[in-house]
């Protein structure tokens, strides 16, 4: 009886070492990577999405930053919305001194821990002949495709002129 409780306090010291030996282990994992800890397990999300005012039949850009926390890169594959026949992903190009606009048909890679911004200047998504007019303080629904993240409904508010 004895012999057994001696056995069990000399196991305790161990059983602390393993412990903290663990925990090392782990900080050293989590301070690998180089996404933000507070960001890792979060899913993809899209912040400060804006459209902007046009009016019926006319064209009008949309703009929206994606981020991706998570540990793997994804693609925007394509945008969709009732406001317009068609919804396309473009980028403009300064071409030596010329602005072009060229179509993404592959989409926007989203890295791994990384943000893709759409922004007027670069790249955008185009509503392409608008079926209603979009004024300043609507809202408009898009869907955004992700190969990865799947489909993913965005409330767009229309901006001021
Ligand atoms: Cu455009």
């Amino acid at each position: 009886m004895q012999g057994r409780m001696f056995g069990v306090q000399r196991q305790l010291p161990v059983a602390r070492f393993l412990f903290y030996a663990l925990l090392v282990i782990l900080l050293v994992a989590c301070a690998a990577p180089a996404t933000p800890l507070a960001l890792v397990g979060e899913a993809i999300r899209v912040e400060n999405p804006v459209a902007r005012p046009a009016a019926l039949g006319q064209n009008s850009a949309a703009y929206f930053t994606v981020l991706n926390p998570t540990g793997n890169d994804d693609r925007l594959l394509s945008v969709t919305g009732d406001v317009a026949a068609a919804s396309e992903l473009y980028e403009t190009i300064n071409d030596n001194g010329v602005m072009r606009m060229t179509p993404h048909l592959e989409g926007f890679v989203i890295p791994a821990g990384s943000t893709l911004a759409l922004k007027p200047g670069g790249k955008h998504m185009m509503l392409m002949d608008l079926r209603q007019e979009l004024r300043p303080g609507q809202e408009i629904v898009l869907f955004l495709v992700f190969e990865k993240a799947g489909e993913m409904q965005v409330t767009v508010p229309v901006m001021d002129k």
